[in-house]
This record gives C-alpha cells, sequence and structure tokens, in this order.
C-alpha cells in the first residue's frame, strides 16, 4: 500500500480523512464566527469577490493551534521541507455562493525560481465544512508539481475537485497547481488553509506582527516555532544575538509584570 508521503510525493497531493476530530472543527468554526460576521468580501480575483478572508489567525482563534500543529500534517511538512520549516500563511477561507474558480496556482510560486524545481512549501486545505465539487472544494492538477512553467487551460480535464468531510485535510506540495473551486451551491464553504516554507525562505504574512509575542508565548513550543521563533543552524533567525524564545520569554515576563496589577 502507498503511504501519505509516497502519494504525496508521485501525485503532489495527498488527501487524510478524518484527521480532525468534530469538537476541535466546532470550536474552530465558533472561535471565528464573531471576526466572520463582519468581515468584508474579498478585494481582487485572487482573493474571491464572493469569499471571506481572515488572516492573523492564532491571534483570534485558540482551535488554530491544533490545526496549523496537527501531527499527521506536520510528519509529511516535515519529511519535504529543511528544518525547522516556517508558518508563512495561514487563511480561514469562507466560500460564498456565487463565487467563480480562483486561477491556478502554486503556493510557492513567489519564489521566482525556475520551475521544475524541488517544492519550497507545502501547504494543507482543512475541510471545516464539507468540500463538494459544487461548493467550491479544492481542486488539484495531479502530477503538477513536476511541470515546468508551460500554460495550463481553466478547464483542463485532468483538474479534480477534492471532495472532503469536516476534520479531512488535503496536503499538497509548494508546486502543485491547485485553486479554490466555484461555489454554484447555495451553501458557503469554509476551509482552513496553512502554508508551510522553507526555514530560509521570507513568509508571505508577517508572523511577527500578525501574533503578537504575548499570544506566541501562549503557544504550544512547536507553533512558536512554526511563526519564526526558532534558529536555523547556525544563526538564522536570531533576535540581538540571542535564541528568539529567550527574548519572547523575557517579553512575556515584562508583559506579566506590567500588567498583573491591573488582572488582580
Ligand atoms: O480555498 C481553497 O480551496 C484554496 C485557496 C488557495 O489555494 C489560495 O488562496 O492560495
Amino acid at each position: 500500500m502507498t503511504s501519505p508521503l509516497e502519494q504525496l510525493q508521485s501525485e503532489g497531493f495527498v488527501v487524510l480523512r478524518d484527521a480532525a476530530g468534530t469538537d476541535l472543527v466546532r470550536r474552530f468554526r465558533e472561535e471565528l464566527a464573531p471576526y466572520f460576521a463582519t468581515a468584508p468580501f474579498g478585494r481582487n480575483d485572487f482573493e474571491g469577490f464572493r469569499s471571506q478572508r481572515l488572516y492573523a489567525l492564532l491571534s483570534k482563534a485558540r482551535a488554530t493551534a491544533e490545526l496549523v500543529a496537527h501531527p499527521a500534517v506536520l510528519e509529511l511538512v516535515d519529511a519535504v521541507l529543511d528544518a525547522p520549516c516556517l508558518l508563512s500563511a495561514n487563511i480561514a477561507i469562507n466560500v460564498h455562493p456565487g463565487e467563480t474558480a480562483q486561477s491556478l496556482h502554486p503556493d510557492d510560486g513567489y519564489c521566482g525560481v525556475p520551475r521544475p524545481r524541488r517544492p519550497f512549501g507545502v501547504s494543507a486545505v482543512w475541510a471545516i465544512d464539507e468540500f463538494t465539487a459544487e461548493n467550491g472544494a479544492t481542486e488539484v492538477l495531479p502530477g503538477s508539481h513536476l511541470f515546468g512553467s508551460e500554460p495550463i487551460a481553466a478547464t483542463d480535464p485532468r483538474i479534480r475537485p477534492v471532495e472532503m468531510s469536516p476534520g479531512s485535510v488535503v496536503v499538497f506540495l509548494g508546486t502543485t497547481l491547485h485553486r479554490g473551486g466555484a461555489n454554484r451551491s447555495d451553501g458557503v464553504r469554509l476551509g482552513l488553509t496553512p502554508q508551510y516554507c522553507q526555514p530560509w525562505m521570507r513568509q508571505i504574512e508577517n508572523m511577527a506582527l500578525a501574533v503578537p509575542p504575548v499570544i506566541v508565548a501562549t503557544l504550544p513550543e512547536r507553533v512558536q516555532e512554526l511563526l519564526g521563533y526558532s534558529i536555523l543552524p547556525p544563526f538564522i533567525g536570531y533576535v540581538d544575538g540571542q535564541h528568539p524564545r529567550r527574548i519572547l520569554n523575557e517579553f512575556s515576563q515584562a508583559w506579566t509584570d506590567r500588567h498583573e496589577p491591573e488582572l488582580t
């Protein structure tokens, strides 16, 4: 039988079914609901004029950390990327009825290095709602991680929807062509896409500002590392010549000392 890693490497993507339990999926949805209640639609065709996108999620919903650092997903990410890899982007996407399909794209295309090449990222899309061909399930082009930069028609018959139940996740290489599908249903489609990158690359979202140190200090160590509180040997990522975790601990202690009197 083919392992998930073998499938990821040969097809460019793999689906891990029911990787998250219903409780985690429910908590994630409930924590983000107040933000979605007022979130605007996207500002361009890529964000989607009929889609809502939420960023800086680790500052908004605690449950995000559990999905971002899900062991089965990280096992695949760690097998592909150098250590310690980074969380490049992390977006909740609520695709509304009437949304059109995104343009087909690879998530690590911004590196500017010509294809074919090894992936500089690994992405996941978690189904929070049921993902169907009608409601805008993520669509992938199997095998496209090996393609050069030849143009691909939006109607290419090899493109296929990844239908998944809530709590399932599709993991794909940064080089794999994919897109959010068109929503032809009458309901919304909520997904979460954490995107991981090589530790020597710039993250898409500026995580140092997206997640304030007082929140980072409360997150699991692996999530802190993913945000950039780590060292790529020999010394990439230092702060004032020290490991960023040391600075983080000092910062959070200073914050507690300053605010404890107000909180007690
Ligand atoms: O929403 C999806 O299914 C995929 C979104 C995506 O690929 C992206 O925004 O980069």
